[in-house]
């Protein structure tokens, strides 16, 4: 695992009050590296100081396994999150690379494979997207017209081309491209989830050499969610909207 040919590839997972998935989670992320060549694989849990066990959870298992980290953020938005889990994996574990993944199982460990893959291929982004042929979407009907009304309302808005997944949170990156963004290209500090689909606009207009590969998505079943729809809703229009005006 020591060799110099082997990235470190941090998955970083953030949490609140996540105590019924997370340690399963980790144990299904980590089981992975039997699939995964080229990268040695450890978990980040990057926690808004949850409420139920999750942090005592996690920190037992950090303590008894050095490929598990816990982060304490003590703030709560999912992206200041990211950016603070993105930042101590690159700082303290020496990341080469992140991968950007939910604690709840809607994003499936089993693909951690061919998420990790193209990177070796020269790329530097890769996105896990429900619209490619070998994609499986089982969210319900309102979360599918939801998703792809957010993606088609970004893509529209910013002229994207050759990604059709912006909205969920299953991606893989050099650490090179979150380090190339300004600290506020992306709106990490709103607490509704549009640093999600912000974060890998701004990665890809600045340069990023990106691909998608096919996922499996589910709808979440132990837990809670934290989503609240109308503020997502607002924020990616407004987001759209400025960036459109920018442009003009
Ligand atoms: N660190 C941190 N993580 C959060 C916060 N809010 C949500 N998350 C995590 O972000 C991920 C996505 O949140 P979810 O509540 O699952 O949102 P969602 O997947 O859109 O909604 P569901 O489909 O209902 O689960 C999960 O891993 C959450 O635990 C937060 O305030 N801080
Ligand atoms: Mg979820």
């Amino acid at each position: 695992m020591d060799s110099v040919d082997v990235l470190r590839a941090v998955v970083v997972t953030p949490t609140y009050d996540e105590e019924d998935n997370i340690a399963s989670l980790i144990a299904a992320v980590l089981a992975e590296q039997a699939n995964i060549n080229g990268f040695d694989v450890h978990v980040l849990v990057s926690d808004s100081h949850s409420q139920d066990r999750t942090l005592e959870i996690v920190r037992q298992l950090a303590d008894n396994d050095p490929h598990v980290h816990l982060l304490d953020v003590n703030q709560r938005g999912i992206g200041v999150g990211l950016r603070e889990g993105f930042r101590y994996a690159i700082e303290q574990l020496n990341a080469d690379v992140l991968v950007q993944m939910d604690s709840d199982f809607q994003h499936n460990p089993q693909d951690l494979p061919h998420l990790l893959a193209p990177l070796l291929a020269g790329y530097e982004v890769v996105v896990g997207s429900r619209f490619l042929a070998g994609s499986h979407n089982n969210m319900p009907f309102y979360r599918k017209v939801l998703s792809v009304g957010a993606n088609q309302v970004i893509r529209m808005a910013l002229g994207l081309r050759g990604v059709t997944e912006i909205t969920t949170s299953f991606r893989a990156f050099r650490k090179e491209a979150f380090l190339r963004l300004a600290p506020d290209a992306v709106p990490w500090e709103e607490e509704s989830f549009i640093a999600v689909p912000v974060f890998l606009v701004r990665m890809l207009a600045a340069g990023a050499k990106a691909t998608e590969v096919p996922m499996t998505m589910h709808p979440r079943v132990r837990g809670y969610s934290k989503m609240v729809y109308s503020r997502y809703i607002r924020d990616i229009l407004l987001f759209a909207l400025k960036d459109r005006l920018r442009k003009t």
